[in-house]
């Protein structure tokens, strides 16, 4: 196993870049929306002896919130890394809650999806054993997931930069945001951030190690609805690949690791709705 104590010290980064260093010997198949081949992927969900699921922000646009580079993602018309960025966060917060204000803080009125929904049950039924999300929208959990990795925090929690032990719950911070304000704290202030990782920050250690551990344990893991290029979360498949396991990859666009995938596919809601017709 690679270091954890080195894979925490990574930072939040995207990276259009990024290349396998070796090849892996694996069967490329592509499908499509005409012609899913939905019941090889449950024959192996069902083999599997270790499933995991890593999700991105295209399992959320069935829900209606924007991706960053998905066909409509929020990079088409915002700045979304300037959004997220601890050091302009630290200028200038009110650029990020005036920008999140319209994703974030209306969560409440976002239902779970489709893939949402069977990840949930895949993980009742024990065949799901974790799933490792880059979401921030809390919507596995509105899906019925249990075991979830939220490894670029959740807005759950709101801190303060400077005063240990200040914290202010979503529905409260979101009240304040809505209402056109920005949490503060109470003690000195400052303007509350929430507990999502800004790029630029380390992600969560705790997090990211449940991520990487349950990724090499994974002999099969679902990949879905993420570009792959936010690091180090774009790096779990290949944790697993490492260890012998195989990756399926749910994408409309092309990933980096599209030719290590067993099976791909491209459209979420087609893949799970056939699906839940199984399970
Ligand atoms: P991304 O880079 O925007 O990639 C999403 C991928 O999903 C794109 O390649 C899309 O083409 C694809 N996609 C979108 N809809 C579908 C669909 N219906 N079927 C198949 N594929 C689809 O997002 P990543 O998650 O890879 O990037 C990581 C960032 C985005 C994380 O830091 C997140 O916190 C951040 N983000 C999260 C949310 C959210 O929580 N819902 C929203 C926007 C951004």
């Amino acid at each position: 196993m690679t270091g954890i104590s080195e894979e925490s010290k990574w930072k939040y980064s995207a990276s259009e870049n990024y290349r396998l260093n070796e090849p892996f010997p694996i069967i490329i198949r592509s499908m499509n929306k005409e012609n899913p081949q939905i019941a090889e992927l449950f024959d192996l969900i069902k083999q599997a002896k270790h499933l995991v699921a890593l999700t991105g922000a295209g399992v959320s646009t069935l829900s209606g919130i924007r991706d960053f580079r998905g066909k409509n993602g929020l990079y088409n018309d915002m700045d979304a890394e300037k959004i997220f960025d601890i050091n302009y966060f630290e200028e200038d917060p009110s650029f990020y809650y005036s920008q999140a204000g319209s994703f974030i803080y209306n969560l409440d009125e976002k239902e779970a999806s489709i893939v949402h929904i069977v990840l949930g049950e895949l993980e009742k039924l024990g065949f799901l054993k974790a799933l490792i999300t880059q979401n921030i929208d809390l919507l596995h959990q509105k899906g019925g997931s249990k075991n979830v990795i939220e490894i670029h925090g959740s807005p759950v929690t709101h801190y303060c930069m400077r005063c240990a032990g200040i914290r202010v719950g979503y529905e409260e911070a979101a009240a304040v945001v809505k209402s056109g304000g920005m949490p503060k704290c109470p003690k000195c202030r400052r303007v509350l951030k929430p507990a999502i990782t800004f790029f630029g920050e380390s992600l969560p250690a705790q997090a990211l190690k449940d991520a990487v551990t349950e990724s090499q344990k994974s002999d099969l893991m679902l990949v879905l609805g993420t570009s792959l290029t936010v690091f180090p979360a774009a790096g779990m498949p290949e944790y697993t690949l490492r260890n012998s396991g195989k990756i399926v990859i749910v994408n409309n666009m092309p990933t980096p690791l599209d030719r290590s995938a067993f099976l791909h596919f491209d459209d979420l809601e087609s893949v799970f709705e056939e699906l839940k017709k199984l399970i």
